[in-house]
């Protein structure tokens, strides 16, 4: 009998500054069709991809830097057993698109303002603590800037309105 492994994975999208794409709504709404993309390609199949809205948050961090822009995509049933190997895989690929709304790390400092942070929430029941990624991500159970729109995706809102 095949054995069958459908879990959830969110990633949690952020914006302050300006990209190649425009303004930080451009530069979330050019990546959306593009993650949705990556994530297809990653998981082999045509997962159920569900979009919180927009949310404009006051900055966590250095305050004397821009409002963001957040959203969080949350896909729903992946096909594929969660692993190590696969969830670097994935990493590589948000990594990927970030550089393609350029974002440079090289001159950043923490916290700081980006064009594109693109972070994995969690990948089902997997728990990494690996040097490039680990999940959950430590932070997300304190940042309303992730869990507000996290819930309104898990609320199902599908397709976005932005
Ligand atoms: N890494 C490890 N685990 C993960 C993971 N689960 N997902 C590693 C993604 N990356 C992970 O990433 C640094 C390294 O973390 C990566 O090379 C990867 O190998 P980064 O994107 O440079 O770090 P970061 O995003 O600045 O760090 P962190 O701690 O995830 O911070 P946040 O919370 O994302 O802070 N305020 C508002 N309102 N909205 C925001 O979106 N974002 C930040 C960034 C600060 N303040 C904000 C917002
Ligand atoms: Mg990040």
């Amino acid at each position: 009998m095949p054995l069958f492994h459908e879990a959830s994975m969110a990633v949690a999208l952020g914006a302050n500054q300006p990209s190649v794409a425009g303004s930080p709504r451009d530069t979330l709404r050019a990546v959306r069709p593009l993650l949705e993309q990556q994530v297809a390609g990653w998981a082999r199949s045509e997962p159920v991809c569900c979009w919180s809205a927009l949310f404009d948050t006051e900055p966590v961090g250095p305050s004397n830097q821009p409002n963001y822009l957040n959203a969080v995509l949350l896909v729903k049933a992946v096909p594929e057993v969660p692993s190590t190997a696969a969830a670097l895989d994935l990493l590589r690929r948000l990594q990927e698109l970030e550089g393609r709304f350029g974002r440079d790390r090289s001159c950043e400092q923490r916290w700081g303002p980006r064009s594109l942070d693109l972070d994995l929430l969690f990948w089902g029941e997997l728990r990494l603590d690996h040097p490039q990624l680990v999940l959950p991500h430590p932070r997300m159970h304190l940042r309303s800037f992730v869990l507000e729109p996290l819930l309104q995706a898990m609320q199902g809102t599908h397709p976005p309105c932005w």
